[in-house]
């Protein structure tokens, strides 16, 4: 039996059919975690997204900015600038199938035994790991109420915020703040904030910016695998691995296996 967290998809659904075909996935035996932003940029977000969400068998998601931001149209909210693959989405037959998937995937889900964490983004680095439990089922427990007050707390989340965390703030804003960490972080800034600007390698940022993963290495004993860099790519550390091989951009989709925390298989994408 095997244990795979495959990177950002970005709808390359074909590279997707062949790298499970190259861990020879069986759905009986082997465990498929997902780092999240299942759509968008690739050709073919519809069926990579309808196959992600009827994966059977031991199949763990982590939702990501984009698919977040489907989920945020889709009830309703930010309908100033719609892409063409949400209106895809939204006009299949299995439209609210699809959008219900999404909508049960949590920010973050944790191996207990290996020690393992993965999140879209990654881990608050000044968060201990009961904290990020907390927080993750907090987010999951607004995300199971009926449509309005999840559209309400929706509305309050889908903002940027100052990217402070205030343990004892309002419940709203550390809300927002965790639903920021989890699923678009990159760099902290030298007051420990989120940055919202920077996407670049780590080795060109400014001085000021300090990737996340760095403080968790510091700090922290569990291990985090996430992706939504594409920038950094394929990077392991004992503590981490980002395995966002870039399909977005043409790169490769990366199969990591968790048990011998290493490269499982890759894909490249066809041009
Ligand atoms: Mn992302």
């Amino acid at each position: 039996m095997g244990i795979y967290a495959i990177g950002d998809v970005h709808g390359q659904y074909e590279a997707l059919m062949r790298l499970l075909e190259r861990l020879n996935y069986d759905e009986a035996a082997d465990e498929l975690w997902f780092v999240g932003d299942i759509i968008n940029r690739g050709p073919d977000s519809v069926r990579a997204l309808r196959c992600v969400s009827r994966l059977k068998g031991k199949t763990k998601v982590v939702i990501g900015n984009h698919d977040f931001t489907l989920m945020v149209q889709a009830n309703g909210l930010d309908k100033g600038r719609i892409k063409n693959t949400t209106k895809e989405i939204l006009n299949a037959p299995d439209a609210q199938e699809m959008i219900d998937a999404v909508q049960s995937w949590p920010l973050m889900v944790q191996d207990e035994a290996r020690q393992i964490v993965m999140a879209h983004a990654g881990v608050y680095p000044y968060w201990d790991l009961d904290t990020a439990i907390e927080m993750n089922a907090q987010y999951c427990r607004q995300m199971r109420q009926k449509d309005n007050e999840r559209r309400e707390f929706l509305q309050a989340v889908y903002r940027n915020g100052n990217g402070e965390w205030k343990k004892n703030g309002k419940n709203s804003v550390k809300q927002c703040f965790a639903v920021n960490a989890f699923a678009r972080m990159r760099f902290l800034k030298t007051n420990a904030a989120l940055d919202f600007g920077g996407k670049m390698p780590p080795e060109e940022a400014p001085k000021a910016l300090v990737p996340w993963y760095e403080l968790h290495a510091a700090r922290q004993a569990f291990r985090v695998v996430f992706g939504h860099w594409a920038a950094l790519g394929l990077r392991l550390h004992e503590k981490y691995a980002c395995i966002d091989g870039g399909a977005a951009w043409g790169g490769e989709l990366i199969a990591f296996d968790l048990a011998q925390w290493r490269v499982a298989a890759t894909v490249a994408i066809a041009k």
